[in-house]
């Protein structure tokens, strides 16, 4: 767990060695209270060098010990040891120093980093914060605003900025260990007390308490109910009002407070359910680990419309070709201008020159003989995308693969009419394509195993975080929202108005309200979608009794909204009303309120005060019971993979965990008694019906959600 060598005859060189992150675990935290304790006692070390394993430095707390009780040595006794030593110790920085990694350098006298070399305290990213005095030395040593928003964010830094901050004492591009054991030789015989982090006074600023402040206001404006960076800032309080051992104790209670709360559990799943989303498996037994991607050096994408300039922005600052194609030569020339300006004013803020020469613009198909990909984002209409699909069939090399960015039509009815089924997916992108981390990656039935692992991995090399979902319609995002949609929109017959229902779920942790988040997104685009479905339209309505369609309760008011012309922010006008079109300032409008008032009376609807609680329960345990049909019909893998799509597709609040987690938190006995009572009151929305796995989890004793995958196995999968 850690290697204790001599070199140079004087040093005492501890590697940590836990791959892949050298994670403090408790044999390592074992291992180096060891090695210290043998480098200070043996005459013959004069100095001290810590490194890390594989060039990595050290990824901080073992993460996965946190679910049960400490055992072997706790962390700050070690570190503290470390750092009162009299022997200088030089920590040696490659690849990461984060959270308590970063702490260990922190207690090292001299820090050295590879110029690659990342630092940060994350901690505040898992729902917790530095918790083995990160937060009372890292003040001392940079100042109260630099710590406070190092702290608060969890930023990773670069090499050069920590030389810039103070945090490390050179960069290098050689070998850190090997400098670090030269430096380690020049400083022995120095005094140590002004390089003990802890012993140094907190550079205080006037203005502390207005600093504090406004930092408390942002933090709070931008992660509505979470309790970590609040902590933080308290933790950062006490390194600036007191003396060191008494800082370390209020960072002691905090962390108790945070760790029992509920959230850091939350967070610290989320961070587990990322990583196991990219670990795909198909029926066939294929599977992200014995399957290989095809390299992806060149791509097409056809329609520069919203998401297909996103999908090129995103595919060309990675370093791949793209030929992007429109139907029109006016409308190539729009995009070729807005692909242009969002390239350049990203690779502005990254600080790199914007990758342009890789760009290529045509209207026609027959251009795309060559590429090894393509990514289709034309209109949302099934004979066009059909049309295209068996024009790229004819024209593309046999082996290019042919993915389609649908947001829920049949991809394997477009690998049908190709000429080779095995080599079409789907590539579901968010909105905007080059922000969202999000994508599904659509298997079709006969989509292969390196089909499949090559859409994966080109995600990840466009920073995505891809999961891999079933064929079905609106895959699993989009199947999900049309139930928690509905249920808002029940709500607003019964009683309730926008800014309640919004603001219910903004109390929640939603950074946007379901109607809020709607006017930004455009209520055209669902009404379009309700028209071709067969839902309403002037033929439809006439046809069917009010407030029904295909036998089950339908809520007309979105469409009565979009008939108004009332498409949302772009418009000025939508569920709320904005300043100007294009505002993003929300009022409640009366004229909504007058409307909901007509229909209730107009339809004999006593309105009800509708609680909080109702709001929550009927959106959000929907929500999930869809996702428990969605494992059921094995269209997802597992529960993380759902939690990570709402998490990146959906913005769902990180300290909830996701809709899965969230309902395991809240008990999935209540949950499962709450739908059978709301399907009860509305016995004609079925989706409030509590789905078999739900029930059958409940009657297994409600395991943890890590463990229901073990019971999901048993149903028929389509991954
Ligand atoms: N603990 C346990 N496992 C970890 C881990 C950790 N700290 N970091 C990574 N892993 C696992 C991860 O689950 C995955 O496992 C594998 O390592 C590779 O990770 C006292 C309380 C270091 C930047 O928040 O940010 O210190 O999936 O796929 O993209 O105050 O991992 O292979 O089974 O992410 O190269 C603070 C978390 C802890 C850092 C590398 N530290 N890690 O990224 O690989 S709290 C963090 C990361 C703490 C102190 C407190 C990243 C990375 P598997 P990966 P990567
Ligand atoms: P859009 O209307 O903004 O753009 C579509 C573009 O395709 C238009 O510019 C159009 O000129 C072009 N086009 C149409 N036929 C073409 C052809 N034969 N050859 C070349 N170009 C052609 O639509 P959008 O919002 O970008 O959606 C595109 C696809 O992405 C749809 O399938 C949609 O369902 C899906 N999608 C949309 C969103 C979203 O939020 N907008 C999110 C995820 C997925």
């Amino acid at each position: 767990m850690a290697r204790y060598e001599l070199v140079k005859r004087s040093v005492a060189l501890i590697t940590l060695t836990n791959p892949p992150v050298n994670a403090l675990s408790s044999p390592v935290r074992h291992a180096i209270a060891k090695s210290m304790e043998r480098a200070l006692s043996d005459p013959k070390v004069t100095a001290v060098v810590i490194c890390g394993e594989n060039g990595r430095f050290c990824g901080g707390a073992d993460i996965r010990e946190f679910a049960g009780p400490l055992r072997g040595p706790p962390l700050i006794p070690v570190l503290d040891a470390i750092e009162a030593g009299r022997k200088p110790v030089v920590a040696a920085i490659e690849g990461v120093a984060l959270g308590g990694g970063f702490e260990l350098a922190l207690v090292c006298h001299y820090r050295i980093a590879h110029s690659k070399a990342r630092l940060g305290l994350p901690e505040v990213t898992l729902g917790i914060l530095p918790a083995a005095g990160g937060s009372q030395r890292l003040p001392r040593l940079i100042g109260i605003p630099a710590a406070l928003e190092l702290i608060t964010t969890g930023r990773h830094i670069s090499a050069q900025e920590a030389l810039k901050l103070g945090i490390v004492d050179q960069v290098t591009d050689q070998n850190a260990c090997e400098m670090a054991v030269e430096f380690a030789l020049k400083s022995v015989g120095k005094p140590l007390s002004s390089r003990r982090v802890s012993m140094l006074t907190t550079p205080c600023p006037p203005d502390l308490d207005a600093l504090l402040e406004a930092a408390t206001m942002q933090v709070k404006k931008k992660a509505r109910g979470v309790m970590a960076p609040l902590a933080c800032i308290q933790a950062v309080r006490a390194a600036a009002t007191m003396p060191f051992s008494k800082g370390m104790k209020r960072e002691s209670e905090l962390m108790t407070t945070l760790f029992n709360s509920g959230q850091a559990q939350a967070f610290q799943y989320c961070f587990f359910a990322q990583r196991t989303a990219g670990k795909w498996t198909l029926p066939s037994g294929a599977q992200w680990n014995n399957s290989k991607p095809r390299e992806i050096r060149s791509a097409a994408v056809i329609g520069l419309g919203t998401m297909g300039r996103g999908i090129v922005v995103s595919l060309a600052r990675v370093g791949i070709s793209v030929i992007a194609v429109e139907s029109e030569k006016k409308l190539l020339e729009n995009g070729r201008q807005m692909v242009i300006g969002m390239l350049e004013r990203d690779a502005k803020r990254r600080g790199v020159s914007a990758s342009l020469n890789l760009l290529n613009f045509t209207l026609s198909l027959q251009d795309l003989k060559d590429v090894d990909l393509v990514i289709e984002a034309v209109f949302e209409d099934m004979a066009l995308k059909k049309r295209v699909f068996q024009e790229l069939s004819k024209v593309c090399r046999p082996t290019t693969l042919l993915c389609t960015n649908t947001s829920g039509l049949d991809v394997d009815a477009l690998a049908g009419v190709t000429n080779r089924p095995h080599l079409v997916a789907g590539m579901h992108f968010f909105s905007p394509a080059h922000v969202m981390k999000l994508l599904e990656v659509v298997c079709g039935p006969r989509s292969s195993s390196e089909t499949i692992a090559t859409a994966m991995s080109l995600g990840k090399k466009m920073g995505k975080v891809s999961v891999a979902v079933g064929n079905c319609p609106g895959f699993v995002g989009n199947r999900m929202l049309k139930p928690y949609l509905d249920q808002a929109t029940f709500l607003l017959e019964e009683g309730a108005t926008p800014e309640q229902i919004d603001k219910a779920l903004e109390d929640f942790g939603f950074a946007m309200g379901v109607f809020r988040m709607s006017d930004l997104a455009g209520l055209d685009v669902g009404w379009r979608v309700r028209k071709e479905s067969g839902l309403t339209g002037p033929d439809v309505d006439s046809k069917n009794p009010p407030r029904r369609r295909q036998g089950h309760r339908y809520c007309p008011i979105p469409d009565m909204v979009c008939e108004q012309g009332r498409f949302g922010q772009k418009t000025g006008r939508g569920w709320y009303m904005y300043d100007k079109p294009g505002d993003t300032n929300a009022k409640p409008d009366p004229l909504i309120q007058n409307l909901l008032e007509t229909y209730r009376s107009r339809y004999g609807i006593q309105p009800r005060n509708i609680s909080d609680q109702e709001i929550i329960e009927r959106c959000l345990f929907v929500l999930a019971n869809e996702g428990f049909r969605i494992l059921e019909d094995g269209m997802a893998a597992r529960p993380e993979d759902i939690d990570v799509i709402y998490l990146f597709g959906y913005a769902f609040p990180r300290h909830r965990g996701g809709p899965m987690f969230y309902v395991s938190m809240v008990g999935l006995e209540r949950v499962l008694e709450r739908l059978e009572y709301y399907h009860q009151a509305h016995p004609d929305v079925p989706h409030l019906e509590p789905s078999a796995l739900l029930k059958k989890l409940v009657a297994c004793g409600s395991p943890p959600v890590q463990k229901w995958r073990e019971y999901i196995k048993t149903m028929h999968s389509h991954l």
